[in-house]
C-alpha cells in the first residue's frame, strides 16, 4: 500500500501495465494526472494539437506496434473531439485506452453547466468503446486501470475508456497498485476444432480468408502453416493485408472486386476458413461452408449462415487446428502453380492510371517493412487492391469507419511505436487538412513520418461522384495552402513532385532525411477504377449517362466497407448488398 494521489495511482498503474507513451491534450481537470506524468520518467507524454490526434495516434501506435495505445483528454469536448479516432479503433478492432477527465464529483449528473460538462459522457462514447468505467475513489484507480487493460488484452481488442474527476486525480488515499492480469488467450474448444478439421480434410477446394484478427492475435505463422498444409491460398480483406506476405505464393492478395479473378477463385471454394474477419464484404455464396475463427462470439455467422464457429484466440486456435490437421491428413501436393496463375491474372487488372503507376513508383521507393497508412483518397483506395504488403502490421486503413483525416496522426502514432520502420501516410489534400497542425507535433517530438499529399484541390471523390452520377459537382472544390511552404512553416521539410510518378523517388529521398517530410503530389481528377462501382443517383439527377469505363456497374448503391469507392460488394441480385458505406 502507498499513500498516493489519484493521478499518481493512475500513472503508476499505467506504468505497471506497460504503458510507455501517452498521447494527450492537457486541461484543468487533468492536472492531477499531468503532474504525475511529469514526475514519471518512464512514460513519455506527447502533446498533440487537437484531441482528434490523441486517439488516432494511440490507434496507430497500437496497430503498428502490437501493444495497446493510450490517450488522455479533457472531458466533454475533449473526449468528443477524440471520438473520431475511437470510431476508427472500434472499427479496426484496435486496443486503445482512452483516459478522460470529468467534472468535479459533486457536479456529475446534475447538468448545471460546469466547465466541459457533457452530461453522461459515458453514454456519449458507448457506441465506440467496448467497456467504460467512471472512477470516483482514489483507492479504486489501479483496479480500474487493471480491468481496462484486461479488456484490451482479452477477447476482441477494441477501445475502452476510464474517466476520473479532478478531485479523484488530486485527492489522496492508501492505494495498492495491483498486479496486471494476464488473460490466457484460449483456443476454441477441441471438439469444434476437430469438426473443422474434418471439413477441411474433406474439402476439395479449400480457401483461407484472413481479416484484421490475424494481426491482432499474431496468428501469421500458424495461418501460413495451415495454408501450406492444405495448399490453400489466403485471400485477405483490406484489414487483413499482410496476414501472409505478398511475396509468398500462399497469398492470393485482396483484389475481391466483382468478377475479379480472385472473386472467381473464392466462389469456386467449397470450404472457406475465415480467420478474424466478420466477412462484411466477402459476399460468399449461401452453399459455401464457412469455418470462422473469431475471438468475438457475436461475429460468428453474422454475414453468412452456413458457418461453423470456432470462438477463441486466432493464434491458439490455428495452432490447435494445425496440430489436429497434421495428425489427420498428410500435407497436400504442391498447388502453388494454380495460385500463382490466379495472382497473375489479377495483377493484369492493375491498369487504372495514374493510380497504378503512382503506386508502383511508391512501392519501388519504399523498403519492404514500410508502414503505409492507406488514406481516404484515390491512391489509398487503389492500394487496397494493389499495394503489396510484405510484413505484418504494415498496412493500416480506417476500416469500415472510413474516417477522412485519420491518415497523418495515425501514421505519427505508428512511427512512435515503430521508429525503426519507414512510415508513409497516403493522404489527399482534403484529408491532410483535417490534421495538418500535427506537423507541429511531428517536428516537436521528432516523429519522422513522410506524408504524401495528393493534391487535386478537391474533395475529389465527392466531386467525381456528383459529376458522374448526380449531374454536377457541388461543395467539393478546395482552396489549399502552398503545401511545401506549409511544411516549412512548421519546421518540417516540404517537397513537391513534378510528375505524379516521381513520388517514389521523392519518398525514398524523404525517408533518407529522417525528418518529418511532406511530399506534395499535384494530381488531376483520377478515373474511377473499373472495380469501383458508381453510386446510383435518383433518376431526376442523372442528366448524363454514367461515363464510359466505369465498370458498367448498375443498380444498388454499391459501396465499400471503408467508405471508399469500393470493391467486393455483392454482385448477384440474390446476395443482399449489406454493410455498404457511402463512397464519400
Ligand atoms: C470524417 C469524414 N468526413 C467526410 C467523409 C466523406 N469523404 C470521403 S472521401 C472525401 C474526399 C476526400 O478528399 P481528399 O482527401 O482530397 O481525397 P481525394 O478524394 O481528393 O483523392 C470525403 C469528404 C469521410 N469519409 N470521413
Ligand atoms: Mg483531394
Amino acid at each position: 500500500m502507498e499513500w498516493l494521489t489519484g493521478g499518481e495511482a493512475l500513472v503508476k498503474a499505467l506504468y505497471r501495465e506497460g504503458v510507455r507513451v501517452v498521447f494527450g491534450v492537457p486541461g484543468v481537470q487533468l492536472y492531477g494526472a499531468l503532474v504525475a506524468l511529469r514526475d514519471e520518467p518512464g512514460i513519455r507524454f506527447i502533446t498533440t494539437r487537437h484531441e482528434q490526434a490523441t486517439s488516432y495516434m494511440a490507434d496507430g501506435y497500437a496497430r503498428a506496434g502490437g501493444d495497446f495505445g493510450t490517450a488522455l483528454v479533457v472531458p466533454g469536448p475533449g473526449l468528443l473531439n477524440a471520438a473520431a479516432g475511437l470510431s476508427t479503433a472500434y472499427a479496426a478492432s484496435s486496443p486503445v485506452l482512452m483516459i478522460a477527465g470529468q467534472i468535479p464529483k459533486a457536479g456529475i449528473g446534475k447538468n448545471v453547466g460546469m466547465l466541459h460538462e457533457v452530461n453522461d459522457q459515458l453514454a456519449a462514447i458507448a457506441p465506440v468503446t467496448k467497456w467504460r468505467r467512471r472512477v470516483l475513489e482514489v483507492e479504486d484507480v489501479p483496479v480500474a486501470v487493471r480491468d481496462a487493460v484486461y479488456q484490451l488484452r482479452s477477447g476482441r481488442p477494441r477501445p475502452v475508456e476510464i474517466e476520473l474527476p479532478p478531485d479523484t486525480l488530486e485527492g489522496e488515499g492508501e492505494v495498492e497498485v495491483v498486479a496486471p492480469l494476464r488473460p490466457s488467450r484460449l483456443a476454441a474448444p477441441a471438439a469444434d476444432v476437430a469438426r473443422a478439421v474434418a471439413l477441411l480434410v474433406a474439402a476439395e477446394r479449400p480457401v483461407l480468408y484472413a481479416g484484421g484478427g490475424v494481426h491482432a492475435a499474431g496468428a501469421h505463422d500458424a495461418l501460413a502453416a495451415v495454408a501450406h498444409h492444405l495448399q490453400a491460398g489466403v485471400v485477405q480483406s483490406s484489414e487483413g493485408k499482410g496476414a501472409v506476405s505478398d511475396r509468398s505464393d500462399l497469398s492470393l492478395g485482396a483484389g475481391l472486386w466483382r468478377g475479379s479473378p480472385l472473386r472467381q477463385h473464392l466462389d469456386a471454394a467449397d470450404v472457406v476458413l475465415v480467420v478474424g474477419s466478420r466477412l462484411a464484404v466477402a459476399s460468399l455464396q449461401p452453399a459455401q461452408q464457412v469455418i470462422q475463427i473469431d475471438a468475438d462470439a457475436e461475429e460468428i455467422g453474422r454475414n453468412h449462415a452456413r458457418t461453423l464457429g470456432l470462438v477463441g484466440d486466432a493464434r491458439a486456435t490455428l495452432e490447435l487446428l494445425l496440430d489436429t490437421l497434421r495428425s489427420s491428413s498428410p500435407p497436400r501436393a504442391d498447388a502453388s502453380a494454380g495460385r500463382r496463375a490466379v495472382v497473375a491474372v489479377a495483377a493484369a487488372h492493375d491498369d487504372t492510371e495514374p493510380q497504378s503507376s503512382i503506386l508502383r513508383s511508391l512501392r519501388a521507393g519504399t523498403p519492404d517493412d514500410t508502414i503505409l497508412i492507406a488514406g481516404m483518397t484515390q491512391v489509398g483506395y487503389y492500394s487496397r487492391m494493389f499495394w503489396p504488403v510484405y510484413q505484418p502490421r504494415t498496412y493500416l486503413t480506417s476500416s469500415y469507419s472510413g474516417n477522412l483525416g485519420f491518415e497523418y496522426p495515425t501514421a505519427l502514432g505508428a512511427k512512435v511505436a515503430r521508429p525503426d520502420r519507414p512510415t508513409v501516410a497516403v493522404v489527399g489534400d482534403g484529408g491532410f487538412l483535417y490534421n495538418a497542425q500535427e506537423l507541429a507535433t511531428a517536428v516537436q517530438y521528432g516523429i519522422n513520418v513522410v506524408a504524401v499529399v495528393f493534391n487535386d484541390n478537391a474533395y475529389g471523390n465527392v466531386a467525381r461522384d456528383l459529376d458522374e452520377a448526380y449531374g454536377g459537382s457541388y461543395g467539393a472544390d478546395l482552396h489549399n495552402p502552398d503545401f511545401v511552404r506549409l511544411a516549412e512553416a512548421y519546421g518540417a521539410v516540404g517537397m513537391r513532385a513534378e510528375r505524379p510518378t516521381d513520388v517514389g523517388e521523392l519518398v525514398a529521398a524523404a525517408l533518407d532525411l529522417n525528418r518529418p517530410v511532406l511530399v506534395e503530389v499535384p494530381v488531376g481528377r483520377m478515373p474511377r477504377p473499373s472495380f469501383s462501382p458508381m453510386p446510383t443517383a435518383p433518376e431526376k439527377y442523372q442528366r448524363q449517362p454514367p461515363s464510359a469505363g466505369c465498370g458498367g456497374h448498375s443498380s444498388a448503391h454499391q459501396l465499400g466497407p471503408a467508405g471508399g469507392p469500393v470493391h467486393h460488394v455483392s454482385e448477384r441480385p440474390d446476395r443482399p448488398a449489406t454493410h455498404q458505406a457511402p463512397d464519400a
